[in-house]
């Protein structure tokens, strides 16, 4: 067993860009060259143009606007606007799920395929499910938690899942998040030209909106995923591009909303289209997927996994790339241009994310199941227009077992337990490993790549030096891909633990690093903290357990730093969220809000440094509770 190392895919990745210069394709790696050095106002968060008396920016010549506002307000609007962003893209991300549960139907596109899950939740939320009709409560639960975006009175429902201690945090600190797209709402308000300019109140605006994502469009999207497309369970996939198959038509999906690409699966693997393929010269075809849309079709149909955020413009530069098919964010637009240097279909779907140089091919609920055969054969299709001289593609791939969901998480780590005790389908035996010293901890490695980081770099060797020093890994979107890629979610990767750890994966059969999902699932890891509080008698800040996303990029991740930090758990950045122009800003991210949530955040750009912090706080809070 070998991984694959930063280098071996750096190669591949030159050796594609090769491709890309003899067709004239622009790429990444050259635009960031023209980009750099960035704007300082810009990297600062000092730049504010939210009127038109702007832009103003602040120098120790000229340190407030027009309006007087000065570099904490501007920094402090900035960071809530960032967080706002993701917030509101999570959770309408979150809402088309709501709505793909309402439409619903046992002869549709869509089935209810965990109907348990949905049962268990429409108790939890004291909605009669006996004798109901699976359907008539799916479509119940879709309109209650469609609800939850804009209910004029209370908190999200789904804050009771979390220890009562942290409930209490979050009233007393008034940042329970309200209607869904109010917290937005508000954020933009808060931020409008002479509201907030006082740093608490937008950084205590900006945990509640943050919360309004993790803890509620977010896991609706993550929940209703489940019951629609099923809950996770541990599977066996590839990653990384040599997943591809040359004699085959490939679709790539990329994006984020399993509506899309749980269709495209269904239809490419349908017998009638796979000799569709055969009659246009191809033996088969191949789905792969890219950033997180990736990570949901992964966890649920074994579907592998092409590559992340910065490698999307790498599976069309292949030359053997039929079809790009994406729905919503972390879409290059670069994907048009560069397409069209090759025979392939970039295919965009949704209203939402519309895109020049793009085959626009409209997808909703109603037409799913029409739209996905029309967009599988118009890339079988496409596959006589490839040429030939322009294919390749890196013999480079790994093998990866995901699917850790709570519920399968749960389930694999009940062998792993001395205990005598009867302890089913509860965190005690990950919380025996904790205590007993055999795991110092867990990290839940998150986000992005960016180009500001060596890519993947950060991902891959922290959760080496983590996993060597018997610290798990659960991780989640393009970092959880970064560790297949490299052949960390592989099961042979126990190898690279320390004894404790390697002993554990050995007992329950698991990789070190743990597939819980894509980004909206870091849901998923807020429900994991809540039962190991629960279950231990303990505060979520006093768990061994920390968060880190060391090539974080965009709104999203702000969004999610916040609920993660604002849920009790430490959080460390390796990308700095543009607040170095403001330290009273620096100083409540960084300090003042654990007075109010217990946690904050560190951020810190040398990732070696950034991994011993990560594992001394982890020891710290060991030693705070005596294990
Ligand atoms: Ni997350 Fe998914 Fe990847 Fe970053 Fe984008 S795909 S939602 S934002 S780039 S991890
Ligand atoms: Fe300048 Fe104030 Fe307007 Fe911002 S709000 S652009 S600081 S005048």
């Amino acid at each position: 067993f070998k991984l694959t190392t930063v280098e071996e895919m750096e190669a591949a990745t030159n050796r594609l860009l090769e491709t890309g210069a003899k067709v004239g394709a622009d790429a990444w790696q050259i635009r960031v060259k023209n980009q750099t050095p960035h704007c300082k106002f810009g990297e600062q968060g000092i730049c504010c143009r939210i009127c038109a008396m702007g832009p103003c920016r602040i120098t120790p010549k000229a340190p407030r606007g027009i309006c007087g506002c000065d570099a904490h307000g501007i920094v402090g609007r900035n960071y809530l606007k960032f967080t706002a962003g993701g917030a509101a893209t999570h959770s309408d991300h979150g809402r088309e799920i709501c709505h793909t549960l309402y439409a619903a139907d046992p002869n549709g596109a869509y089935k209810v395929k965990d109907p348990d899950k949905l049962i268990r939740i429409a108790k939890e939320w004291g909605v009669e499910t006996e004798g109901k009709d699976i359907y008539d409560l799916a479509h119940e639960m879709a309109e209650l938690a469609l609800m939850e975006y804009g209910k004029p009175f209370g908190v999200q429902r789904w804050l009771k899942r979390a220890p009562e201690h942290t409930q209490k945090l979050w009233h007393d600190a008034e940042i329970e998040p309200r209607a869904i797209d109010r917290e937005v709402a508000t954020s933009l308000h808060m931020t409008h030209m002479g509201c907030s300019s006082k740093p608490e109140a937008l950084v205590r605006q900006s945990l509640r909106a943050g919360l309004a994502d993790g803890w509620g469009g977010s896991m609706c999207g993550t929940e209703f995923s489940d019951v629609l497309f099923g809950t996770p369970k541990p599977i066996d996939t590839e990653a990384n591009l040599g997943v591809m198959n040359a004699e085959n038509v490939n679709i790539v999906v990329h994006g984020h909303d399993p509506s899309l690409s749980e269709m495209v699966c269904e239809y490419a693997d349908d017998p009638e289209m796979i000799a569709y393929a055969k009659s246009m010269g191809a033996k088969g075809i191949t789905v792969s997927g890219v950033c997180c849309t990736s990570n949901e079709v992964a966890m649920r149909r074994g579907i592998p996994m092409a590559g992340n955020f910065l490698q999307q413009e790498n599976v069309v530069l292949t030359g053997a790339c039929e079809a790009i098919v994406v729905d919503v964010q972390c879409i290059f637009p670069a994907l048009g241009p560069l397409s069209k240097c090759f025979h392939t279909k970039f295919i965009t779907t949704s209203p939402i994310a519309q895109m020049p140089d793009s085959d626009y091919i409209r997808f909703d609920v109603g037409t799913a199941a029409e739209k996905a055969k029309q967009i599988v054969k118009t890339a079988c299709e496409n596959f006589k227009n490839r040429k030939p001289e322009l294919v390749y593609i890196p013999d480079m791939k790994q093998k990866a077992t995901v699917g850790y969901s709570l519920e399968a998480l749960v389930k694999v780590l009940d062998g792993v337990t001395n205990s005598q005790v009867d302890v089913t389908g509860t965190t005690k035996p990950l919380l025996e490993c904790v205590t007993s010293g055999v795991i110092r901890g867990a990290v839940a490695m998150v986000g992005c790549n960016n180009p500001k980081v060596r890519p993947d770099t950060a991902h891959i060797e922290m959760m080496k030096k983590l996993i060597a020093n018997d610290i798990v890994v659960v991780a989640s979107g393009c970092s959880a891909q970064a560790a297949a890629k490299a052949g960390l979610m592989d099961k042979a990767a126990k190898d690279l633990c320390g004894a404790g750890l390697k002993r554990v994966c050995e007992l329950a059969d698991i990789p070190p690093v743990l597939h819980m999902g894509s980004c909206v699932d870091i849901s998923r890891m807020m429900i994991l903290v809540s039962e190991l509080a629960k279950d231990s008698g303990l505060k979520i800040s006093q768990l061994p357990v920390v968060g880190c996303a060391p090539e974080w990029m965009s709104e999203k991740a702000v969004s999610i730093g916040n609920y993660v930090v604002a849920t009790g758990i430490d959080t460390f950045l390796g990308v700095d969220p543009y607040v170095s122009g403001s330290s009273e800003m620096g100083e409540w991210l960084t300090n003042g809000v654990r007075d109010w949530v217990e946690a904050a955040y560190t951020v810190e750009t040398d990732i070696d440094k950034l991994c011993d912090k990560m594992i001394e706080r982890i020891e710290e809070k060991r030693t705070a509770i005596g294990i």
